[in-house]
């Protein structure tokens, strides 16, 4: 008999920074008395994360959500963009929130990402961008995508929330696309405890972001346009620096995590675990299952209700669908019949217990538990 956990163990845990070098960061803070407004600490950061992720232009933003709103500015998107259902809500809220409407294209059954054979018949003459999401940081289409756009003359807008330090055939996933936004929230691979930056292709959109995050104020006098309040803070900014030199054994611990949960759950009938792609560097950011009730015998939701009971904390991500809520809900791109895969995947997808200081034995347990829950 297996005995639940004795305390709650989370789909993630935090990457913290050693507290004596975070001490160090505080005393040249309080040095300094600059606390925020784009100061040494955020300068670093930015200089820093564009060497990590091979790009000449990135800024920092107070969080993901925003700096995703403020891509679509930069773009001057307006109109439909075509996005996916199968993500977060920031996603499709950032377009909504610039007055766009988002128009739901269905995924891929394995790599869960757009699938890019139904963009072209989603695309109307109010289409101004692709707005994919490289899902639980595996790699979109690049390639496909990016032709789409030229034949069709759109920008490309990556939500590249989950796929921080994420390769493809060795090239940085930020080098696709128009703009790609990472998320630095707490639970997230590389953290800013909340946070998030944009890569840009060239200088004048990151003048644009960086004036667009500081109220539309371009220098000194000069306010071009409306603006918001996205700005990074500096003690933020130095949790990021630390954690940048984490964020490499991060991955490797994952991905150990990640092979020894693969191999525990291989021959667990009707449990599907995702598979690493060739010339594709991981990130390791989320260990997502599929469960296929006709295999498990219990569904999704049942499997997940029956872990809370041993103290296991999974997350239904993503449950409901984007096109699924209320304020989307009855687009006709939302409609049932046009999103097979993404509502078949929704009901069966369960994010487990993954980050770097997670104990092999808790892994053995949690399978342990998976596999005596099917056994009834
Ligand atoms: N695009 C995509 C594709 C995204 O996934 C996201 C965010 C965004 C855009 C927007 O980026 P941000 O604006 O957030 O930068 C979380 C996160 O809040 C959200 O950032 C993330 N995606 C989403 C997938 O997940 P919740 O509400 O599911 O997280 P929560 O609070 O339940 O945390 C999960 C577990 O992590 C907790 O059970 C315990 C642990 N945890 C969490 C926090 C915050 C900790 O141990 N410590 C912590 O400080 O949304």
């Amino acid at each position: 008999m297996l005995e639940p956990f004795a305390k709650p163990l989370y789909i993630t845990q935090p990457l913290l920074p050693d507290m004596d070098e975070m001490n160090e960061m505080l005393k040249v803070i309080w040095a300094s008395k600059q606390l925020s407004n784009n100061g040494n600490m955020v300068k670093q950061l930015e200089k820093d994360l564009s060497a990590y992720l091979n790009t000449d232009f990135l800024s920092v933003f107070s969080n993901g959500t925003v700096a995703l709103q403020l891509a679509c500015k930069v773009l001057r998107l307006s109109g439909e963009v075509i996005t996916t259902p199968f993500t977060f809500a920031a996603t499709a809220h950032s377009l909504a929130w610039n007055n766009i409407k988002p128009v739901f294209c269905d995924i891929e059954e394995d790599s869960f990402n757009m699938n890019t054979d139904r963009i072209e018949s989603l695309i109307t003459q109010n289409t101004t961008a692709i707005m994919p999401v490289h899902v639980f940081g595996y790699p979109c289409n690049v390639e496909k995508i990016q032709q789409i756009a030229d034949k069709y003359g759109l920008k490309v807008l990556y939500d590249a929330a989950h796929a921080f330090g994420v390769k493809v055939n060795g090239k940085s996933i930020a080098d696709f696309g128009d703009i790609s936004m990472f998320s630095f929230h707490a639970t997230k691979i590389y953290h800013t405890i909340e946070g998030g930056a944009l890569t840009f292709k060239d200088p004048y959109q990151k003048e644009r972001a960086d004036s667009l995050r500081n109220f539309g104020i371009r220098n000194g006098e000069n306010v071009m346009e409306p603006g918001t309040n996205g700005k990074l803070n500096e003690i933020q900014a130095a949790v990021g620096i630390l954690l940048l030199k984490q964020v490499e054994s991060e991955i490797e611990s994952r991905k150990e995590i990640t092979n020894l949960y693969r191999q525990l759950l291989k021959e667990v009938p009707g449990i599907i675990t995702s598979k690493d792609i060739d010339g594709v560097d991981h990130n390791y950011s989320y260990f997502v299952i599929r469960v296929d009730k006709a295999g498990y015998g219990l569904s999704r939701d049942e499997l997940y209700d029956k872990l809370l009971e041993y103290n296991v904390i999974a997350r239904k991500y993503f449950y409901p669908l984007c096109s699924n809520f209320q304020c989307y809900k009855d687009f006709p791109s939302s409609q049932k019949e046009n999103l097979p895969i993404a509502n078949k995947i929704s009901d069966m997808v369960l994010s487990l217990p993954l980050h770097g200081r997670m104990q092999k034995n808790d892994v053995e347990k949690i399978c342990a538990i998976i596999k005596a829950i099917q056994k009834g």
